[in-house]
């Protein structure tokens, strides 16, 4: 954008205002301050976009479409003004009006349309893909409602719809009529030869759903390069009328783009869902292939100016898609059409679940998408007979994409692609040993790792002021464009007036989470307390009942003994369970009922406090991230294949306790072991049991008095109105054998955490290691990550 002073920017707002909103500054809401803010930045940026949008056509750059079902931006004004480098001005010119820019930043609504890290990953891509100024954009779903709005009510989660988009619109978002597409789903189709012997298919009474696209500001990081995000609309054009003739029928089309799946660890089994994958795949590719086809260049060659990115295998549907676009609209023979659309795909696994990877039943897919189902018959027909008499048919059987009348949409991507990657060197590991070894035997070439990242603007320069202004006092301004920097407060581990400050700026970080949680749930925390905080989905892998299970034992350790020498310690949690993931909703009731006895006891004498912040999404990440101490990154090891949390926390200052899972492993090779807190059993301790079959929870439990009567406590009383969660968790624990080691690793986990009150005790050593966190953290940066995806597996810059 042009040079902006603060007189030009004061006049533009006031006009904007005037003409949008018809009031005076004065009388204006912050809701019509924010709008007015986000319109005059789209504005700023326009000439930026179009130019980048010209360049891309004009030199035919090759460009990667980042496919995902999932975005989760958060708020994007403090993000926007820090990227165009106007932060400051702004913020002053508002002041000189008598407007605060903090009241803006709340009325905006968090934008949340994902579940949580897959989702919140492709927006750390979005805000580093124009950063690196690489030409990627993103393609999603508009849903209207994000992920359900969380209300704890009797200590039980409630789900409240979360309509985050306002009637007119969301601010950063521009509506393109003129570039929808039409979908096809339903009805049936043959292929009728013709007479040059080609097979042309023939489709009967689909319904055709109208997508209209919505392409929201992707702005670079001071270097004038704006991205897009295109998020799919459905409509109901009148030309279609008589495919819905019922309000109903108009019903069921619009839910489409309605709500976002609340699951992030298993399918949904609704048809909706499968609809929605194939909507954004469609008017996605469809929009590309036409874009690609105005180059004039051959279809056959799309790969050289296309790469589509099939995050996890939501939207495999790609591959299929792709080959029928190519082949039903463009005429490309199936051997080149597959040439090419393998070269294009490239595909990101996200969990080793198995639950979690995608298998649609064949006749869902035949009834909803029958040309799509086709040619995945085509594909896995051919893939079968490809490999047949080279490698052992068992192989093939479990590796082909129809089984059992199933079609399994990770073999599609994996098949269907020249990449796949995992998200953490262990987890890539995993990927290539044990859960997809035997696409491994057949395509190592395709597989790769790619560590995930953050971006790190949001949660070092927006989410952490205080810190950010410390570093350039410190180390000057540099880090904040290039985050590998940091590496210089290297110098300054020991430095006593260094150690402080940054103890002063966690300190009055705590302060902030505490007057959030006076303001909210009415309890005092003490800051000098341990802030020892985990938020994440909440998931059995996960783990969060181990962390309960050790508060339970500081709470029996107190009771016992209420003059006990002990770190006072806050114990934060947010979390949202999957609304039909009955074992997860019960840990929250239990940390809930536990927090209201806990917090309530004066016996106590504030040494332990439990908080439950409900609703937890990216705002609300952005004000506990900064005020923790303690990372609780604790899931049984070989679970979690990456975790990005545990890589803003120790941005911020926190020190991670950690079983070696995930990218935990990655922040131990970068801090060192010194300045990490691991405990637990490894990923072969974990696998050893599992070859064995030798793990008995029930023997642990009998033979250690202290897990004994920890465990016993969700059952005696101990935790009030809990009786039914309570033997839910007891027999989760002992009846059935404990799946996720919670008993095996307690012992260590309890020590370590004692170990950690030690420490914190010890200031100069604490604060050393907590500086030594923030100085390693510049290579967990999303924009060094994009940067591997663009270069090895897209090939865009
Ligand atoms: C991993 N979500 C983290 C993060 O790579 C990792 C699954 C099915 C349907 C909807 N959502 C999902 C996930 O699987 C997911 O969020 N996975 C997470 O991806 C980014 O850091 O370890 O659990």
């Amino acid at each position: 954008m042009e040079q902006l002073t603060k007189e030009q920017f004061i006049k533009d707002f006031k006009a904007q205002l005037h003409t949008d909103y018809l009031v005076d500054n004065n009388e204006a809401t912050a809701e019509e301050h924010f709008r007015t803010l986000g319109k005059l930045i789209k504005r700023y940026v326009m000439s930026d976009w179009l130019r980048r949008r010209d360049e891309i056509v004009k030199e035919q750059k090759k460009t990667a479409y980042y496919f995902s079902i999932e975005f989760l931006p958060g708020k994007m004004l403090q993000t926007n003004l820090l990227n165009l480098g106007i932060y400051d001005l702004v913020t002053e010119a508002l002041a000189d009006i008598n407007v605060d820019l903090t009241v803006l930043v709340e009325a905006e609504r968090d934008m949340a349309l994902g579940n949580g890290g897959l989702g919140r990953l492709a927006s750390c891509f979005m805000d580093s893909l124009p950063t690196i100024g690489a030409p990627g954009f993103g393609n999603g779903i508009r849903y209207k409602y994000g992920l359900f709005k969380q209300r704890i009510v009797n200590g039980y989660q409630v789900e409240l719809p979360d309509a985050w988009l306002p009637s007119e619109g969301s601010v950063w978002e521009t509506k393109k009529p003129h570039s929808a597409v039409d979908v096809k789903i339903y009805g049936s189709v043959y292929l009728a030869p013709q007479e040059d012997g080609a097979l042309k298919p023939i489709y009967e009474n689909v319904k055709t759903l109208h997508a209209v696209p919505y392409d929201v500001i992707q702005i670079g990081f001071n270097n004038g390069v704006v991205n897009n995000l295109r998020l799919w609309d459905v409509e109901l054009p009148e030309k279609y009328e008589l495919d819905y003739q019922t309000l109903a029928d108009r019903r069921r089309v619009e839910d489409i783009t309605s709500f976002l799946y609340p699951d992030d660890s298993s399918r949904d089994g609704q048809a909706m869902r499968l609809i929605q994958e194939y909507f954004m795949v469609s008017a996605g590719l469809q929009t590309i292939v036409a874009s690609y086809a105005k180059m004039q260049l051959p279809m056959a060659k799309i790969h050289e100016k296309v790469a589509v990115h099939i995050n996890d295998t939501h939207p495999a549907m790609a591959v299929p898609e792709l080959m029928r676009i190519l082949m039903d609209d463009y005429g490309v023979k199936w051997d080149d059409a597959w040439a090419t659309t393998t070269q294009v795909m490239s595909y990101t696994n996200h969990t080793v679940l198995s639950e979690a990877l995608e298998k649609w039943d064949t006749g869902l897919f035949k009834e909803i998408v029958p040309r799509i189902h086709q040619i995945i018959g085509e594909i896995d027909r051919k893939f079968v007979k490809e490999w047949a008499g080279k490698v052992d048919t068992g192989i093939i059987d479990r590796t082909r994409i129809v089984q059992n009348n199933q079609i399994h949409m990770a073999n599609l991507a994996i098949i269907g692609g020249h990449s796949v990657n995992g998200v953490a060197k262990l987890h890539t590991e995993l990927l290539i040993e044990d859960v997809l070894k035997e696409f491994y035997v057949l395509f190592p070439e395709k597989f790769n790792n790619k560590t995930n990242g953050i971006a790190q603007r949001r949660w070092s320069q927006i989410a952490n002021p205080g810190m950010s202004a410390l570093l350039d006092d410190l180390i000057g301004k540099g880090w904040r464009s290039n985050i590998h920097e940091l590496s210089e407060l290297e110098e300054l581990l020991t430095r006593s007036d260094v150690q402080t400050s940054f103890y002063q700026v966690k300190q009055a970080n705590k302060q902030k989470l505490a007057d959030y949680v006076k303001k909210t749930l009415d309890i005092d925390l003490p800051i000098d307390a341990i802030f020892d905080v985990q938020v994440k989905r909440l998931h059995a892998y996960k783990r969060q009942l181990l962390n309960v299970m050790h508060i339970i034992k500081l709470y029996q350790d107190l009771k016992d003994d209420p003059g006990l020498e002990m770190t006072p310690r806050v114990f934060i949690f947010g979390a949202k369970a999957a609304p039909g993931y009955h074992f997860a909703k019960s840990v929250i009731k239990i940390i809930n009922e536990l927090a209201n006895l806990i917090n309530y006891d004066t016996s106590l004498n504030d040494k332990l406090k439990v908080v439950f912040l409900e609703n937890y999404n990216v705002s609300l990440a952005e004000l506990i991230v900064p005020a923790a101490d303690v990372s609780e990154q604790i899931s049984t090891a070989g679970k979690e294949a990456s975790g990005t949390s545990n890589m803003k926390f120790m941005m911020n200052g926190a020190l991670t306790l950690a079983t070696l899972d995930g990218a935990n492993i990655e922040i131990k090779d970068a801090v060192g072991e010194d300045n990490i807190v691991i405990f637990g059993m490894d990923k072969d301790a974990v696998y050893a049991h599992y070859d064995k079959h030798d793990y008995n929870s029930r023997a642990i439990y009998d033979s250690d008095p202290t897990i004994k009567r920890v465990v016993d406590a969700f059952i005696d009383g101990t935790i009030p109105n809990t009786h039914y969660e309570g033997h839910e968790i007891w027999d989760a624990l002992i009846s059935y054998n404990d799946e996720y080691f919670l008993l095996e690793d307690f012992t260590d986990y309890a020590e370590k955490q004692a170990y950690i009150s030690e420490l914190y005790q010890d200031k100069p050593i604490w604060q050393a290691k907590v500086i030594k966190n923030i100085a390693n953290s510049g290579r967990f940066s999303s924009d060094d990550t994009i940067e591997g995806y663009a270069k090895d597996i897209w090939g865009i810059i």
